[in-house]
């Protein structure tokens, strides 16, 4: 049978993943897209279509105008609360028992790399269900905090202990990760024999270095992604498609390969 690209190029991928014994997963907003929630750039739709990033995703644009940050969280929790994990998501739960050590580090702060039952996520830009004040990020429960049903501007509620405003506990432009999630990914990156970078275009830094750190440590890069990106120069095999489809013939084929006692 005369093998396509696609499948000569999804066998060498197979390969790699089947002689790795720690394998990463980089994943980013493409990732989610088939499960109907907009990558970065698309939830700048609608309402929310006439500001820019720096208006909507940084503690100034917050403090500038707190009622519609929040509102365009709120729209964005909504969405996601409403979706469910495509196929791609139960190939990764799939995959980390495939495969003796794997984790995932997601820029992606919807949650539904858990929600599909991933053990071991790493949430490098924080998450839309979590809540913290803006001055002291002192805790505060997000069950507290109502859904809107429209896409509105919504005041945020207050901190009890502090009296601020209070803000999702993602990451913002021009603020630093999370100390200890950053540190035990780029340690991931660095000792990772076979790194899978799923649906990202690799614009966001510091988590755009990270297929870098894992291809100069000697891993190999495998890239899923349907268009090319800044990432695909560090890839060594690239899988062009959406990761609905891609990662679940990945697998097929582990475990295929794994049927036949090919791992290393
Ligand atoms: C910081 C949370 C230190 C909030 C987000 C070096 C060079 C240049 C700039 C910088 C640099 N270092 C720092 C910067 C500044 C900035 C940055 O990177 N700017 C960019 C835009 C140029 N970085 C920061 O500010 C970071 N902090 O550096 O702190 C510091 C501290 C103090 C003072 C100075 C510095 C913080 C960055 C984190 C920001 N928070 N999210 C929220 O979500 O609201 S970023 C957010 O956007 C996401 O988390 C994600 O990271 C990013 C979107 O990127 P992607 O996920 O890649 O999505 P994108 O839409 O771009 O692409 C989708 C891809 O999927 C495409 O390739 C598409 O082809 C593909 N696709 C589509 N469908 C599918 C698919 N793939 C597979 N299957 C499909 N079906």
């Amino acid at each position: 049978m005369l093998k396509t690209d696609g499948a000569l190029l999804a066998s060498r991928a197979t390969r790699v993943l089947l002689a790795a014994e720690r394998v990463l997963v980089t994943t980013g907003a493409g990732m989610s897209r088939e499960s109907g929630i907009p990558t970065f750039r698309d939830a700048l739709t609608g309402l929310w279509a006439r500001y820019d990033p720096e208006e909507l995703a940084t503690e100034a644009g917050f403090r500038r105008h707190p009622a519609r940050v929040f509102g365009w969280y709120a729209w964005r929790r909504r969405l996601v609360r409403a979706a469910v994990p495509h196929a791609g998501y139960h190939a990764l739960v799939a995959l980390e028992r495939l495969v003796p050590s794997l984790a995932i580090v997601t820029q992606n702060v919807d949650g539904l790399h858990r929600r599909a039952g991933s053990r071991r996520v790493l949430e490098l830009h924080g998450s839309l269900e979590r809540f913290s004040c803006v001055d002291a990020r002192h805790p505060f429960p997000g069950d507290a905090i109502p859904l809107p049903e429209a896409d509105t501007e919504c005041e945020p509620p207050h901190c009890p202990q502090c009296g601020s405003r209070v803000r999702p506990d993602v990451v913002w432009f021009h603020e630093t990760l999370p100390e200890r999630v950053t540190t035990e990914a780029w340690d991931l990156a660095a000792s990772c024999q076979a790194m899978l970078v799923v649906g990202t275009s690799g614009l966001v830094h510091p988590a755009a270095q990270l297929p870098f750190i894992a291809r100069d440590a000697g891993a190999m890069v495998i890239e899923v992604n349907p268009d090319p990106t800044e990432v695909s120069t560090a890839a060594h095999i690239v899988c062009r498609g959406p990761a609905g489809t891609i990662l679940p013939a990945l697998v097929a084929a582990l475990r295929e390969g794994e049927g036949e006692g090919a791992r290393a």
